[in-house]
């Protein structure tokens, strides 16, 4: 029989997953044959579920949050943008969001028939004159991100959330991998800070839970009602996730690690990924690479395109932006020795 080992993650720097809290793991072991979909018959990880969207609140700064566990960042973003859809009143509804946007929204548009408009960015950023030339009535929700996939940057979420209230559009949120950071910084960029409808963090990412665990919040009830449909054939009647049969695994480990974890966990966690990013930083432009400035801890240098293919041959996995960089995000599993080594090779193969 083949022995379950934890995974590698000794040269993995560009992930956005990360090992599981031990806690995490046990608990996604445990619940491995439930299914959150059927509430009625696995009502354990069904209370697990209500907790670990307590949780979720408290973190995004609205403590009686609506919401569930999803499968990741991709399908909260695509029920977003569904519930923004199904309550609105147009033949030709749109959505706009930044150039930065997860390729998630792309999807959703496709799937959902909604158009997609993309606001070009100045510094990383959306740029708000743009976002406001691309709005019109048909507008039906405005994307901010919280923590960009690329270069970890944070989008003016209450410029953009006042600009959706302006035209009864949904301002939605995403903060799938910065959500286990911003707490511990001064963005706004949460329910508390602005006014936004509903905003997608997931445990799986920086939150230390086992995939598959992603996290839809809502402002209210209200809003995810947009999303039920009747299930005539479960002792419960309706059903507002994309998915049917759920892990209880991904559930289950969600409320462990939050449980554990928020909030002094997560906040040192925060502190050692932002001083490792830091110091990756400093010793990058001690080499003469260039470093576009981390706001949170996700790391782009500017390597020659030859060096990063000679890193990955040499076992780092280290992926590029689109416009070219080495991008490092200091996850858990990120350690300053293992930070140590990565240059130690840069140097060699440089
Ligand atoms: N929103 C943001 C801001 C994201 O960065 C991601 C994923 C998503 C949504 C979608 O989340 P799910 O993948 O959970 O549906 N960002 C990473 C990416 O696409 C996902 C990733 C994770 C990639 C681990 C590789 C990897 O090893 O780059």
């Amino acid at each position: 029989m083949q022995r379950s080992e934890p995974q590698d993650f000794s040269r993995v720097l560009s992930s956005m997953c990360t090992v599981p809290h031990p806690t995490a793991r046990e608990a996604a072991e445990r619940f491995l044959a439930t299914n959150p979909g059927d509430p009625g018959t696995y009502a354990t990880v069904s209370k697990l579920e209500r907790q670990a969207v307590d949780l979720l609140g408290e973190i995004t700064g609205l403590p009686d949050a609506a919401g569930y566990v999803a499968s990741g960042g991709t399908e909260s973003n695509i029920q977003a943008i569904r519930l923004a859809r199904n309550r609105a009143d147009t033949r030709t509804p749109n959505f706009v969001a930044p150039a930065s946007a997860h390729f998630s929204f792309h999807k959703a548009a496709d799937v959902l028939g909604v158009e997609l408009r993309t606001a070009p960015l100045e510094d990383y950023r959306v740029h708000l004159d743009a976002v406001a030339e691309l709005i019109d009535p048909d507008t039906v929700c405005i994307v901010g991100v919280a923590g960009t996939t690329e270069y970890g940057r944070v989008d003016p979420i209450p410029a953009l959330a006042d600009m959706a209230h302006d035209v009864g559009a949904l301002c939605h949120v995403d903060a799938a991998w910065g959500g286990f950071v911003l707490p511990f910084t001064k963005h706004a960029w949460n329910f508390a800070d602005a006014d936004i409808h509903t905003l997608t963090i997931d445990p799986h990412k920086m939150g230390r839970a086992a995939v598959p665990a992603g996290g839809l919040l809502a402002r209210g009830p209200e809003l995810l009602d947009e999303l039920a449909i009747d299930t005539p054939y479960l002792e419960s009647t309706s059903q507002m996730t994309l998915t049917g049969t759920r892990s209880g695994a991904g559930v289950a480990s969600a409320a462990a690690a939050l449980s554990e974890l928020w909030r002094d966990g997560y906040e040192k966690q925060y502190h050692t990924a932002r001083s490792n990013a830091d110091w990756l930083t400093a010793e990058a432009r001690d080499r003469g690479f260039d470093v576009v400035e981390p706001t949170l801890p996700i790391v782009t240098i500017d390597f020659p395109h030859a060096l990063i293919a000679d890193l990955r041959e040499a076992g780092w996995r280290i992926s590029r932006t689109e416009a070219g960089e080495g991008r490092v995000v200091c996850m858990p599993h990120v350690t300053r020795p293992m930070l140590e080594a990565f240059l130690a090779d840069v140097d060699r193969l440089a």
